[in-house]
């Protein structure tokens, strides 16, 4: 026993372990302390639990793609090492013990993620702020290759013992003809060092997973027991757009509520709410807790007018996206359908605005009567963000100019950011050795000290320890391609990866198209200096088809080019099933080169960018989202940027003069590339009918611009590849990259959110 600072006896580690199990640790099985980690990890966790302050942040989101917790929590709460060093002084691996926690399957991307770094970087600056989100059973699909193609799982997560804590927090939810209760669920953050804050995710009770069948198929009107089942539902049809609006509104009500009654509990008089809540709203899909929170104050006696100006100075926005079609837009019809109680206010909302401004393109609802969500949180936010200086001022200058004249002061950048804790401490244990040796621990808590690592970019000795954990970490990667997926590479070669949700606008199919080029010049008998293994990771929207069809040219390639004895040696290319954050972890780290093509203007930030620079890979990216910032922190050197500028692009669009077609007849390797996806190689592997509907897309539309930055993108890659060739020279550029990462730590991005808007 040992004792704590008031004089009492506690236990140690190891005791805590012993008693829990109640037997010796090597004779426990994985699981076993599996279950007693997390038990003791909730008790620390619970016992630094924060007592409110005056006022608190509410980040609500669809999405928190939170990743395993356990050694991240045992890292926060600084137990990692002593726990680690116990287990193996027992005989056992904690590796192996993190491969028994299911992954919560609460995200979707980038957008998920962000919500999961700030998070950790609110508790570890020791700010009072509370995650609010739903908790999906059976989450974002499960992904499978079959045949070639992706099929959608479900993707059932929760264990009986688990993470979420059952709370007795009961919310009423009212629906068109159906009352519901909202229970809240809670996971426990820890802060690096500090205290803990929570996520509460809400439920009900009465969802059922056996209605689930064949995939991912369900009946989508029986609400009560398909409401939580799953993270963003196939909204092709009309019952999966109403499905969408019954789980906004449950996750918003049951957040208001909880809100108010947070805030009245430590004495808010309602009037003054924004003096103890400030509500940041991640992309449009909580956007309705603007219409319910007033709804809820006119209730408890405030009139209309009062309510909206508290509300509006209680909530903010964050958009993540310039796609016009990823703003969210509802007809007034189906809110009438779900949420009529909340379609007056919006009337009211929308009626306000009419007679302010005569600009139409501003208003609430259209003529077409629907509701544009992000207006909602333009006109009755008080702040608008977008994720990275480029996108913010194509917010500004672009898409959301006609806002930005109404209401300048509100506009404003915040750039995203990754915690360092899982995506430098937990996913890369030698790197973060090596720097600490290097330049101390202070980088942990203060990202900007990376910058320490300059003066050894020249530093042989470092640059080859450099290299070498390099090695070690594809090393590791193979082994783990090989016991998951049964597919063998060599560490040998340059790992070019690309890992993000599939969407054309990322320009997955860019990268395939250079790899039947290089596929062709191979077997035309141009062998390549450098071989390569092209990398990726990515799930497509169940209803998104072109992007399943990319998936499928990629899986159809991966068969014939690794099968292929005259291209396998120097191409080979592995598309990683069920892409999700515990792969991320191991893919990141092993990466030399770092795939950011999206189309310049397309991509808000990017933060996989980000991860991939702090891990010591080099960019090879378009002048797109972050990417621009990064360029600039490493200079021209140490990153490969090709490709038509954000204005250009945005020129073409303007002027609608790209046609993909002119690309594919006047340019013999781009035709050739193009023509392959049809050819009889593929087609013996593939199905025809996708792999034509995806050829004719490229050839006919082709809105994202693949062709037009064809040849720069292979030029770019060709020069990447050869300066590989130097080592030396190519450890120094990742070393510069690591030690310009440190503006990306979420840290330093949640520092500005308080500073400019949250003020806590
Ligand atoms: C992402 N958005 C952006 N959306 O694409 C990325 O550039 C940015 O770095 C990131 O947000 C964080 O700001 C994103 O992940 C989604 O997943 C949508 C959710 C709703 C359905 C359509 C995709």
């Amino acid at each position: 026993m040992e004792r704590n600072e008031k004089g009492e006896e506690t236990m140690n580690m190891q005791e805590k372990l012993d008693q829990i199990l109640g037997k010796e640790i090597s004779q426990a099985s994985n699981e076993e302390i599996y279950d007693a980690l997390l038990t003791i990890v909730q008790e620390m966790a619970s016992k630094k639990e924060r007592t409110d302050s005056k006022k608190k942040l509410y980040y609500i989101s669809a999405e928190f793609l939170i990743g395993k917790l356990l050694s991240n929590n045992m890292i926060n709460l600084g137990i990692y090492k002593e726990v680690k060093e116990i287990l193996e002084k027992h005989g056992k691996n904690l590796s192996e013990i993190e491969e028994i926690e299911p992954e919560p399957s609460l995200g979707n991307g980038g957008l998920g993620r962000l919500a999961a770094c700030f998070l950790d970087s609110i508790a570890t600056l020791g700010l009072a702020g509370d995650g609010v989100g739903l908790n999906y059973h059976l989450g974002l699909f499960r992904q499978e290759f079959k045949n070639n193609l992706q099929k959608e799982t479900p993707n059932p997560w929760i264990e009986k013992k688990s993470w979420l804590k059952k709370t007795d927090i009961v919310y009423p939810v009212s629906f068109r003809g159906l009352d519901v209760k909202a229970r809240m669920y809670d996971i426990e953050v820890t802060g690096y060092n500090n205290l803990t804050n929570k996520l509460h995710l809400f439920d009900l009770d009465s969802v059922d997973e056996t209605i689930v069948e064949d995939g991912i198929d369900f009946d989508k009107k029986e609400i009560e027991k398909n409401l939580t089942l799953f993270l963003y539902p196939d909204d092709s049809d009309e019952n999966g757009r109403l499905l969408r609006i019954y789980q906004q509104y449950f996750m918003v009500s049951a957040g208001a509520q909880m809100i108010l009654d947070e805030c009245v509990a430590k004495g808010c008089k309602l009037y003054d709410l924004p003096e103890y809540a400030v509500i940041q709203i991640n992309d449009t899909h909580p956007t309705m807790v603007i219409p319910e929170l007033i709804r809820l104050l006119m209730l408890r006696g405030m009139d209309m007018d009062d309510a909206v100006k508290v509300v509006s100075e209680t909530c903010a926005y964050t958009n993540h996206t310039i796609l016009a079609e990823a703003l969210e837009k509802w007809p007034v019809a189906y809110l009438k359908k779900v949420v009529p109680q909340l379609v007056p206010i919006i009337e009211v909302l929308d009626d306000k605005v009419r007679r302010k401004y005569e600009d139409e393109s501003v208003s609430i609802i259209d003529r077409n009567d629907t509701v544009h969500m992000a207006h909602i949180d333009l006109h009755y936010g008080f702040s608008v963000n977008g994720v990275a200086s480029l996108h913010t001022e194509i917010l500004k200058e672009t898409e959301l100019n006609n806002f930005y004249k109404i209401y300048p002061e509100k506009f404003n950048n915040k750039t995203n950011g990754i915690t360092f804790r899982r995506w430098l401490l937990h996913c890369n244990p030698a790197l973060t050795e090596l720097i600490d040796s290097l330049i101390g621990e202070g980088y942990k808590k203060d990202a900007a000290e990376l910058e320490k690592l300059l003066k050894y970019q020249d530093d042989e000795k470092v640059l080859e320890r450099l290299v070498k954990i390099k090695k070690e970490n594809k090393k590791a990667l193979c082994r783990y391609l090989k016991e998951t997926q049964d597919i063998e590479i060599s560490p040998d070669t340059i790992f070019d990866i690309q890992i993000k949700r599939l969407h054309e606008y990322k320009r997955q199919q860019l990268n395939a198209l250079y790899i039947i080029d290089k596929y062709l010049e191979i077997k035309a008998g141009k062998i390549p200096a450098a071989p390569v293994t092209a990398i990726f990771g990515a799930k497509a929207a169940p209803a998104y088809v072109i992007a399943k069809d990319i998936i499928h040219l990629i899986l159809c390639l991966q068969e014939i080019i690794n099968h292929d004895p005259d291209v396998s040696p120097y191409l080979k290319v592995v598309m990683v099933e069920n892409y999700n954050v515990t792969k991320a972890e191991k893919l990141i780290p092993a990466c030399d080169i770092s795939e950011q093509i999206s189309l310049a203007s397309k991509e808000a930030s990017g933060t996989g960018n980000m991860k991939f620079m702090l891990n010591g890979a080099v960019t090879l990216g378009t002048e797109d989202g972050a990417n621009v910032e990064i360029h600039e922190l490493v200079g021209d050197d140490n990153i490969f940027v090709f490709g038509a500028s954000s204005d250009e692009v945005i020129e073409h669009y303007a002027k609608a003069d790209y046609v993909s077609k002119e690309f594919y007849e006047k340019n013999p390797a781009i035709k050739a590339a193009v023509d392959f996806i049809t050819s009889k190689e593929v087609l013996a592997v593939g199905q025809k009918e996708n792999l034509e509907r995806l050829q004719h897309e490229i050839i006919s539309k082709d809105w994202f611009m693949t062709l037009l930055d064809f040849d720069a993108y292979k030029e770019k890659k060709e020069e990447a590849l050869e300066a590989y060739a130097d080592q030396k020279a190519w450890a120094k550029k990742a070393l510069i990259n690591i030690a310009k990462a440190g503006y990306f730590s979420s840290d330093r991005t949640i520092e500005e959110y308080n500073q400019d808007i949250w003020k806590l």
